[in-house]
């Protein structure tokens, strides 16, 4: 009885929440068509009329974003296994997605997913022009789907919301790297149920590797200096449970616990001078700015899908849901006693080093520049031919004013055909939020923002891309191959509610 309850409890707030939602949106756009007939149909079953402004401006500010702890350095870094080739099987790989338990809070079991595991996955690590074979499993008792996020594949083999595999259903895909050296990833992507599986635990490195690693002398010894960084933000309910139906926020679920590879209080003891780090935002909905807790420089050398034209020092590098970068840390000049942390922008400390025994003689780091210009000044003028226009809130989101439907084509593409898309993030009356934007089967560039040429940290290809409030954001998008691609808001809710439209590339 207690817990139906509760779930009518849930209901009327989230009831509630639409209807605020609703008015704001619709004050905001002065549209007063769909949205409000649907409002007052909720209105008669909801009983909760006497909300006031601040309870109301409370709801609605897109800003409420509770603090991570710091870590405090207890626990020492899980670095995802590489995935290890089979020998003697009509496939190369084997990726099963499973139920498990996880140890998080001593003593405490947590029930989990993951990949060949309890909680995240193994990298998977394939060689530029490779082509593997991977045998694909669910093991979960639902439905999933296999997305390899950045890798420019066909579209049966992708991984979208059409490309379900059944509970127990197996399947081997081949997978070509055809691109660049990158760090990708791999996640579910299955209809209005991605953001529980991500949460719950399923997500893992995909990464590109190519001979420009060592010609360029970037740290590429896996596991050793060459580090990737899965950073996710996680709410426990008071069992210390990933239990997403009670814990999710419908416009992006926040959590107060910080985890890096999926552990915990972590640190990382160092004993190289010089660290690759490939950094994931791998959170539902958080935004991330990652800074040197000693306010140092340190380099950025990639973006989502390939190197950058150039490496570029910086002070702090900002990700969103689902965006990539590959940063170098220099520990070569520090002292044992020096301490050195991955720090946000609030200065909770994300992952602590324990620098041991590093080189101080070692090299330094290398820069490189290419010979061609990032944009063509023909790729520059190319007028825009796609407009796409993210809007809303919570479960009223939309692109281009529609909710996803799976047989609906939104756009249309000629395969191998350049177009420049400008994706425009409409404000609402809070200001809006940022939409992290994420096309499939293509890696782009971004040629501009609100007109102005993108900074170096920009310049390489990219999947994804954080577009703020009221700014027009400009990209050069190919696809190498034929099919129907998704495209949609990265944070993991608004994709599940329907931030998301399809493109056929014929
Ligand atoms: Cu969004």
């Amino acid at each position: 009885m207690k817990e139906g309850i509760e779930i009518m409890q849930k209901k009327l707030l989230k009831g509630t929440l639409s209807i605020l939602a609703a008015i704001i949106l619709s004050a905001c756009t002065g549209d007063s068509g769909g949205m409000n007939s649907s409002m007052m149909m909720d209105n008669e079953d909801n009983p909760d009329q006497g909300m006031d402004q601040d309870g109301m401006n409370e709801m609605m500010d897109h800003g409420e974003v509770p603090s991570l702890a710091s870590s405090e350095g207890v626990n020492e870094l899980v670095i995802p296994p590489l995935l290890e080739k089979q020998k003697g099987k009509n496939y190369d790989y084997e990726v099963t997605a499973q139920e498990g338990i996880t140890e998080f809070f001593e003593g405490i079991s947590t029930e989990t997913y993951g990949y060949n595991g309890d909680l995240l996955g193994p990298t998977l690590k394939i060689e530029e022009g490779e082509s593997v074979n991977v045998k694909i499993t669910n093991d979960l008792n639902e439905p999933t789907t296999f997305h390899w996020h950045g890798l420019e594949v066909a579209s049966k083999i992708d991984g979208g919301p059409s490309d379900e595999i059944q509970p127990g259903e197996s399947r081997i895909i081949t997978l070509e790297a055809d691109q660049p050296a990158a760090t990708l990833w791999y996640h579910p992507h299955v209809h209005e149920m991605t953001a529980e599986q991500v949460f719950r635990g399923l997500s893992g490195m995909l990464i590109i590797d190519n001979s420009i690693n060592s010609d360029l002398e970037i740290p590429n010894e896996y596991g050793v200096n060459d580090i990737p960084l899965i950073f996710q933000d996680r709410l426990f309910d008071e069992d210390k449970q990933l239990d997403y139906d009670n814990l999710m926020n419908v416009d992006g679920t926040l959590g107060d616990v910080s985890m890096v590879n999926g552990t915990i209080n972590p640190k990382m003891t160092v004993t190289e001078p010089i660290m690759r780090f490939r950094l994931l935002n791998g959170s539902n909905a958080r935004n991330y700015t990652f800074r040197l807790s000693n306010g140092d420089n340190f380099t950025q050398i990639a973006s989502d899908g390939s190197l950058l034209d150039e490496p570029v020092d910086r002070k702090e590098l900002t990700l969103a849901a689902s965006e990539r970068a590959e940063i170098l840390i220099d520990f070569s000049k520090l002292t044992e006693e020096e301490s050195l942390s991955i720090i946000n922008e609030e200065g909770v400390v994300l992952l602590p080093f324990d620098v041991k025994d590093t080189d101080s003689t070692a090299g330094s780091i290398k820069t490189w520049t290419t010979d061609e210009p990032f944009l063509t000044d023909e790729e520059k003028e190319m007028p825009v031919t796609k407009n796409i226009e993210l809007f809303g809130m919570m479960d009223m989101v939309s692109i281009n004013g529609k909710k996803f439907d799976a047989d609906r084509i939104d756009l249309r593409q000629e395969q191998g055909v350049t177009e420049v898309w400008e994706i425009y993030n409409k404000p609402d009356m809070m200001g809006g939020m940022v939409h992290p934007f994420h096309i499939h089967g293509t890696q782009f560039k971004v040629i501009s923002r609100d007109g102005e040429e993108v900074e170096e940290s920009e310049q390489g290809f990219k999947d994804s891309v954080a577009v703020e409030p009221g700014e027009r954001v400009k990209l050069l998008v190919t696809f190498p191959e034929k099919g129907v691609y998704v495209f949609h808001c990265h944070i993991l809710e608004h994709e599940d509610n329907g931030m998301m439209g399809q493109i056929e590339v014929y």
